[in-house]
Formats: C-alpha cells, sequence, structure tokens
C-alpha cells in the first residue's frame, strides 16, 4: 500500500496534481545537492556515484532528474533507485528503503553508462523538480570519508611490515568473496552478480579460483588466461582488487604446474602490469609436499611476474593446505627460519571454521607477528566445503583476523550445491544475487560481516 502511494505521490508531482493526492504527498524540495563522482572508467564505459542529500522539507517519495551530455552517453544500468532514460533525461526514483529523505538526509546511488567520444559531467539535476544548487555548509570536512571504491581510495597495494599497506601507507583490511571454479561456475560471474558484489556486498575484492587441473587451466590455457583477464576487468570497473589464484589442489606439489605457472604469470602479469588492482597467489594449496619445495617454486615463478610487474603484492601458498604447515604437523616457525627470497609478499593461511578451531587459531594469532598473512580462501562449513556452517568458529575467526587486519576471502560466490556456497543453487540463472531469499546460510552471514563499512586510512 505505502509503496503505491509513493508511486502515485512521485507522479503526482510530475503533472502538479500534488494537492489532490494528499495526505502523502511528495512535498518538493526546497533545496538539494547533487554530489557526482564518475568512480571508474574504461573504453566506452563508466560508474558513476551520485549522492542526493535533501537541504529542503522532508520528502516521501522523489525523482531525481539529470540531464545526459549531448555526447552519446547511455545510461546502462542502475542501482538503489528506479532508473529510466527517455532522450538525454535520466531519471532515478527513490524506493522502498530510501523514498524518504529527512531535511538534510543523504542516499546514495549510482550507474553505469556508456558513452563515446569524451566523457562530460551530466547536467540539471533536479529533485522533485528543484534544481540541486545547494551546498551542504562546512565544505571543509568530508562527512563521508573514505568513501569511493576499494581501489579508488586504496589504490595500489604493497607490504609493510607484516601488513598490507595502502596508497598512504597505511595497513588496511580487505574483506571480499572468492569465485568457484570459473571451469563450473563462469555463469556466476556476470555484470548483475559482480554489481552485487561490488555495491551491495560492498566486496574489496574477487579471487579469480583458476583451477590448473579438474578441466581447469590445463586443457585451454589461452582460454582460461583471457577468462581471469576479463574478470579482471569487471573487478577493476566496479573498483574492486582482484586475486588471481593460480588453483592448484592435486597433485599437491606446485612444481608439478612450474612451467604452466610461469607461462600462465608471465602473461597475465606483463597484460596486467599497470592496473592497480591485481594481486598475485602463486599456489593455492600446497599438500604432500614440504615447504622446502614450495619455497623453490615460489622463488622460480615470482621473478617471473615482477619482471613484467614489479610493484604488485603476490601471496605464497603454504604447506598443508595452506595451514602455514600444521595440518601437516608443522608450525609457522618453519616459514619464519627460511622465508621466501623475495619483497613484497605475503603468505596464505586457509582455514574451515568447522573443521579448524583453537589451535589454527592459536597459530595464526602467533604468525601475524612475524608473516604477513593473507587469509585467501575460508569457509564457514567443514574442510570437505559442505557439512554444517559452523556459527561460533566462523564468528571467533572472523573476529580475530579483524582484530589482526588480516585480509580475508570467503569460498564461495556461487550457487553450487554444497553448504560453502553463498548462493542457493539456481541463483546464477536469475539477476538477484544480493537478497536475504537467494543466499544461503553461509551467504547471509559472510554478507552481514564483509559489507559493514570499510576505514581505509587516507592520510
Ligand atoms: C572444493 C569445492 C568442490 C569441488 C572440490 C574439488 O568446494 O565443489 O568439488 O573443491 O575441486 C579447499 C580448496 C577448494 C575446495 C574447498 C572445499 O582450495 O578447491 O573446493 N577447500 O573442499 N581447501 C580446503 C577446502
Amino acid at each position: 500500500m505505502k509503496r503505491i502511494v509513493a508511486l502515485l505521490a512521485t507522479c503526482a508531482t510530475a503533472v502538479g496534481l500534488t494537492v489532490l493526492l494528499d495526505p502523502q504527498p511528495a512535498a518538493a524540495a526546497a533545496g538539494c545537492k547533487v554530489d557526482y563522482t564518475v568512480t571508474s572508467q574504461w573504453q566506452g564505459g563508466f560508474q558513476a556515484g551520485v549522492k542526493i542529500t535533501n537541504l529542503g522539507d522532508p520528502v516521501t517519495g522523489w525523482t531525481l532528474k539529470f540531464t545526459l551530455p549531448d555526447s552519446g552517453q547511455k545510461l546502462v544500468q542502475g542501482w538503489n533507485a528506479t532508473w529510466a532514460q527517455s532522450g538525454s533525461t535520466v531519471s532515478a526514483a527513490g524506493i522502498d528503503w530510501n523514498r524518504t529523505l529527512a531535511t538534510g538526509a543523504s542516499t546514495d546511488l549510482g550507474f553505469v553508462g556508456s558513452f563515446t567520444g569524451s566523457n562530460p559531467k551530466p547536467s540539471a539535476f533536479t529533485l522533485n523538480g528543484v534544481a540541486c544548487t545547494g551546498s551542504v555548509e562546512d565544505p571543509g570536512t568530508d562527512p563521508n570519508p573514505g568513501t569511493g571504491t576499494p581501489v579508488g581510495v586504496n589504490g595500489q597495494l604493497h607490504v609493510c611490515g607484516v601488513n598490507l599497506c595502502n596508497q598512504y601507507n597505511r595497513p588496511i583490511q580487505l574483506r571480499g568473496m572468492s569465485t568457484h571454479g570459473i571451469q563450473w561456475f563462469s555463469k556466476c560471474y556476470n555484470s548483475a552478480s559482480l554489481d552485487a558484489l561490488a555495491k551491495d556486498w560492498k566486496s574489496d575484492l574477487l579471487r579469480i579460483a583458476m583451477y590448473v587441473q579438474e578441466d581447469g587451466y590445463e586443457t585451454d590455457p589461452a582460454g582460461f588466461t583471457s577468462r581471469v583477464n576479463s574478470l579482471v576487468d569487471m573487478a577493476e570497473a566496479r573498483g574492486m582488487y582482484a586475486l588471481i589464484d593460480f588453483h592448484t589442489l592435486t597433485p599437491g606439489d606446485p612444481n608439478y604446474n612450474l612451467d604452466r605457472a610461469k607461462t600462465f604469470f608471465a602473461s597475465v602479469a606483463a597484460r596486467n602490469a599497470a592496473k592497480k588492482n591485481v594481486v598475485y597467489e602463486i599456489a593455492n594449496e600446497p599438500n604432500g609436499v614440504s615447504w622446502t619445495a614450495i619455497k623453490n617454486y615460489a622463488e622460480q615463478v615470482i621473478p617471473v611476474i615482477r619482471a613484467a610487474d614489479p610493484d604488485a603484492v603476490i601471496i605464497v601458498g603454504t604447506r598443508g593446505w595452506s595451514s602455514l604447515g600444521v595440518s601437516d604437523g608443522s608450525s609457522e616457525t618453519e616459514v619464519v627460519n627460511n622465508p621466501v627470497n623475495a619483497t613484497n609478499i605475503m603468505y596464505a593461511f586457509h582455514f574451515y571454521a568447522a573443521s579448524h578451531k583453537d589451535n589454527y587459531r592459536a597459530t595464526v594469532s602467533r604468525a601475524a607477528s612475524k608473516l604477513p598473512l593473507f587469509v585467501t580462501e575460508f569457509g564457514t562449513v567443514s574442510a570437505t566445503g559442505g557439512g554444517t556452517m559452523d556459527r561460533s568458529s566462523t564468528t571467533a575467526w572472523l573476529d580475530l583476523l579483524d582484530q589482526l587486519k588480516i585480509s580475508y576471502v570467503n569460498w564461495t560466490y556461487s550457487d553450487a550445491n554444497e553448504s560453502s556456497a553463498a548462493l542457493k543453487p539456481g541463483t546464477c540463472d536469475g539477476t538477484d544475487y544480493s537478497s536475504s531469499g537467494v543466499l544461503t546460510e553461509s551467504g547471509a552471514l559472510i554478507k552481514s560481516r564483509i559489507s559493514t563499512a570499510d576505514s581505509f586510512p587516507t592520510s
């Protein structure tokens, strides 16, 4: 019912019938301010953020309109409002949860557009027909410090001490999602799902799990390389980091794939060297193999990446399925005493909350002061990827990682029929990747953790 009133009220404003539709009129805003920011741009396309601040009376039901420049700009897709384009006029109408704007309140919308030639700003912003020319008092203080996309704010990453640091040389924590094997679940990685991941999940990064065996890279090196590159671009367009995961699993000795790794990383590193959003993960989960063998592998693959992309962060898998050796009866000391001979690198730690508990957490707590760690994969369930979600162990893990500012990536942003998947089976055939109806129990828990505001330092 409320929705109908809001819709009617919005239409009524447009045709000047507000009075007839009391008692819930869409009061014309006496003033408004629009902050328009191009958050990323690529060939022929761009993404823009539109922040509306209502400087007039409270409104219930609003429509923002603006005029696209006369340069072939088109609205492709928008979010947080109902978007439409007619001629060069774009309109965005408030939806259920943001249609009420108190005086001084703001709401953030955004859209993806296409363009040809240059890409000037749209003009003539109006809210319920009133021009948005206002300015908010005290422009000297940014009301939303650190907003913008994760890559926009943090830029090129590097390792500083045991931390991951941003362009201001300040430690940050990234929180995000991993694909499932892209040889099986490529349909889950499309514009709608990545928009949802960036905007609704507020994921800072996308891990691109490129299996090497199991019908992966080894079956079609050129094809998989190009799929990875296109996912890097899709993440970049949405301001997310992309973790390129050379997903070795069986056999567990990464040296089995050494030549493939050199070929693959030489290619992706050369192609993506200029980008700020790429992090390389050179071996998912070494297993049944010594730390010395893993270190030898790393010391051959890292120089290949460095030759093409000197400044990117590189993550090295660890012994015992990236458990810092614990799952093989060892510990982090073998790495601490014999680190990989390279700079700007981190070590991977993986856990599955229902299988790996206190002794693994104790290892991470100890190791975190000695080694730069990155949780490039974890599950809320057992190490099989299935079974019951362990909420309390997952919460203990994520609280620990937050406290230590260790970045983490959840397995998986997919609709696989297993409890580690964040999306219910069949979801990837549709267009909704974030509402509660499509999330599994694990997906709901993880989304609630990673969608909280980041506090990236900017000075
Ligand atoms: C699992 C997938 C499952 C797939 C299996 C074999 O969830 O659908 O059949 O791999 O390829 C890992 C691995 C990761 C595993 C995951 C869950 O990195 O590839 O995915 N896991 O078993 N390490 C520990 C757990």
